[in-house]
C-alpha cells in the first residue's frame, strides 16, 4: 500500500506551510504540486465484487498499485478509484494519471474528470500497450477551496484497470507523456552512392570518328 500522506512538493525555496481539512500541505508562490497515491488520503474505492488488488512493483508510484484482479474464476473486474484534493489555490492545474504498463492490463482504462465549472472531461488510455509513466489529462481550472477529483470508471467491462496515482501540478512546465518523451532514435542515414563511373569507349568511338 502507499504512503498514507498527500504531498506537496516544493520546487522553490520560499515555502509556506499550512493545512487543507488536516491534511499537511505547502506550497510556493508560482509552484503548487498535489500527488495523491492509490491509499492515501483522498483515494477512494468502489467494486460490487471485491475486485480490486494489490500489486507491488518499484516501477509504481510508492512501490504499489491496485488492480481489477478475477482472484479466483468467476469473479467479475468491475469497480471505480477516484482520488480527491481540495485547490489549495485558485487557477489551472494540469492533472496527470500515473500507471504501470504490464500484458495483464485493460486496452481502456476511462478516467473522468469535472473541472471547476462542472464541465466532465472523458480520457481513455491504453494501460496494456503504453509505457509506464505520467500521462496528463490536460489543464483545468479549480477556485480555491473547491473538490478536484480523478474518476477510473472500471464498470464499462471486465478488463483489469489499475489505480496507481494521480497528480495536480500548477505553474510547472508541461508533462510530456513517456511515449512522445522516449522516441525511436533516428536511423543512420544511408550515405549517397558514389556516381557511377562513365565508360570511357565514347571519346574513343568519337576520336575514330575524326
Ligand atoms: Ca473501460
Ligand atoms: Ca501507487
Amino acid at each position: 500500500m502507499a504512503l498514507k500522506i498527500v504531498r506537496f512538493l516544493i520546487h522553490s525555496s520560499i515555502c509556506l506551510a499550512f493545512t487543507i481539512g488536516g491534511i499537511a500541505a505547502a506550497q510556493t508562490g508560482d509552484q503548487i504540486e498535489i500527488l495523491i497515491d492509490d491509499g492515501d488520503p483522498g483515494y477512494v474505492e468502489t467494486s460490487a465484487d471485491n475486485a480490486w488488488a494489490t500489486w507491488n512493483n518499484g516501477d509504481a508510484i510508492g512501490n504499489s498499485y491496485r488492480y481489477l484482479s478475477h482472484y479466483s474464476e468467476g469473479r467479475i473486474r468491475k469497480g471505480t478509484a477516484r482520488w480527491t484534493t481540495i485547490i489549495p489555490e485558485m487557477g489551472g492545474y494540469e492533472v496527470s494519471v500515473h500507471f504501470r504498463q504490464t500484458e495483464n492490463r485493460t486496452t481502456d482504462a476511462d478516467y473522468v474528470i469535472v473541472d471547476g465549472n462542472g464541465v466532465t472531461h472523458e480520457f481513455v488510455i491504453d494501460q496494456k500497450h503504453s509505457p509506464t509513466g505520467w500521462y496528463p489529462l490536460g489543464v483545468f481550472n479549480w477556485d480555491q477551496g473547491q473538490p478536484a477529483s480523478v474518476l477510473l470508471d472500471g464498470t464499462d467491462d471486465n478488463q483489469s484497470d489499475e489505480a496507481d496515482a494521480v497528480r495536480w501540478r500548477k505553474g510547472f512546465s508541461p508533462t510530456i507523456p513517456p511515449d512522445e518523451s522516449d522516441p525511436e532514435p533516428e536511423p543512420e542515414p544511408i550515405p549517397e552512392p558514389d556516381p557511377p563511373v562513365l565508360p570511357t569507349i565514347l571519346p574513343l568511338l568519337l576520336e575514330s570518328k575524326e
